[in-house]
């Protein structure tokens, strides 16, 4: 299973780094909405869903975590734990984020405004939605 890691390019100067993220540029969609996740415990699995439609990128900002991807064949785990990292998570993926640090802010760039019918949240439900297990 390929996944896609982006790295942004910071303009760093002495001052320090800053990160600007645009739609069609650097984010490979319209943003129609951003949202944060942090104060996660360490014990804490995030998650246990897919989208039928919705496209992110998932960034790290401050602290790390783990993204596990599921595309109902294949499983892949990947770290984000830099703020210029950020990890495409398509639509029809099944996806866990576990494994933050105390510091974590995991900051999420989504590509539809929120839309509960659009979760799929019982796995045998998204095995069959992506083909499996019909
Ligand atoms: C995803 C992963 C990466 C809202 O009211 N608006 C929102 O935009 C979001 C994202 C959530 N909520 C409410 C719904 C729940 O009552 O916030 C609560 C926690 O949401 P949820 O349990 O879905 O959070 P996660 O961390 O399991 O999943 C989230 C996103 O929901 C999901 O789309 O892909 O992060």
């Amino acid at each position: 299973m390929q996944t896609i890691k982006y790295t942004f390019q910071p303009h760093g100067d002495e001052r320090g780094q800053l990160i600007s993220l645009e739609e069609f540029k650097d984010i490979p969609f319209r943003i129609k909405r951003v949202y944060y996740m942090y104060d996660t415990a360490a014990d804490v699995v995030r998650g246990h869903h897919a989208h039928r439609n919705l496209e992110q990128i998932l960034v790290c900002v401050h602290g790390s975590c783990k993204i596990r991807l599921d595309n109902g064949r294949e499983k892949k785990v990947v770290a984000l734990e830099k703020p210029y990292e950020g990890l495409y998570v398509s639509n029809n993926m099944w996806r866990e984020m576990f494994d933050f640090t105390h510091d974590a802010v995991l900051m999420v760039f989504a590509s539809e405004l929120y839309d509960e019918s659009d979760y799929i949240r019982d796995y045998e439900e998204f095995l069959k939605f992506v083909g499996i297990n019909e």
